[in-house]
């Protein structure tokens, strides 16, 4: 009797043995690869940027900035740095996001409730719309504008109306992913910093997955940035010509980058 005991005891503790190596073995499977950056080039980048929105468009490197009293709204050439155009917000904003739509640029503020709408060629300002809760990223994929507001959600609005119609919950498997900040639309994904650290999810817009990770650690040298929240915060993608660049809030550096695969 004792022996059979011990061999049914012995044949269930190989049965949940083998059962966590499977289940091991699926999540292993099923986690998202894993992508490095490579610098291409590297740009001049005003260091008393607090950036909260970066786009590409045209020739031209829009940049919205936070903080309140500072916050601004410019077009930059990237190659010098150099302003082409800014406009300020108001003292009591604290900027955020900014998407570049057609004719429009859209900025967020972060805790007004309160975004800006502007020419994209005079930046005159044409009007504002409002939001609940707090605004933080914005992007758009030519149609819809998908906003982020530092939870697991990205709201995404009718462009025209700049109305909610539908949520997406980003998870990467079954955890959500929280504090999604900066987004850019990249071939077909969203891309978000995660805020306060230097990951970079890739996002599936129809239903929320992470399909990709990238590690964006390493691209400034140690002491480059001293401030605590100069964090990776800023991803625009030049479509016209393929190109990603990846800066950071109080950054020195914008960094052109090409995505590489982790073996
Ligand atoms: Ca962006």
């Amino acid at each position: 009797m004792q022996s059979s005991r011990t061999s049914r005891s012995q044949t269930q503790g190989l049965k949940r043995a083998l059962a966590v190596c499977l289940a091991s073995a699926f999540a292993l499977a099923a986690a998202p690869p894993e992508y490095r950056l490579v610098v291409v080039h590297v740009y001049p980048h005003d260091s008393s940027s607090f950036t909260q929105g970066l786009e590409f468009h045209a020739g031209v490197l829009y940049e919205g900035t936070g903080r309140t009293g500072r916050s601004f709204l410019r077009g930059e050439n990237l190659k010098t740095g150099q302003v082409i155009r800014a406009v300020p917000l108001e003292g009591k904003y604290f900027g955020e996001g900014i998407s570049v739509l057609g004719r429009r640029i859209c900025q967020l503020t972060w805790l007004n409730g309160k975004g800006f709408i502007y020419d994209a060629s005079t930046f005159r300002r044409l009007g504002e719309f409002s939001y609940p809760g707090e605004g933080w990223g914005l992007a758009n994929d030519g149609h819809l504008f998908y906003m982020s507001d530092g939870s697991n959600q990205i709201r995404v609005w009718d462009s025209a109306s700049l109305r909610e119609v539908r949520r997406i919950t980003v998870h990467d498997g079954e955890q959500t992913i929280d504090r999604l900040n900066e987004l850019e639309w990249v071939r077909g994904e969203i891309w978000a910093n995660v805020w306060h650290s230097d990951r970079i999810a890739r996002i599936s817009p129809a239903d929320g997955r992470v399909v990709g990770w990238i590690d964006a650690a390493g691209l400034l040298k140690p002491g480059e940035v001293t401030d605590p929240e100069a964090v990776l915060n800023g991803i625009a993608y030049d479509a016209t010509n393929n190109r990603i660049f990846v800066t950071g809030k109080l950054w020195p550096k914008i960094f052109e980058v090409r995505v590489v695969r982790q073996p």
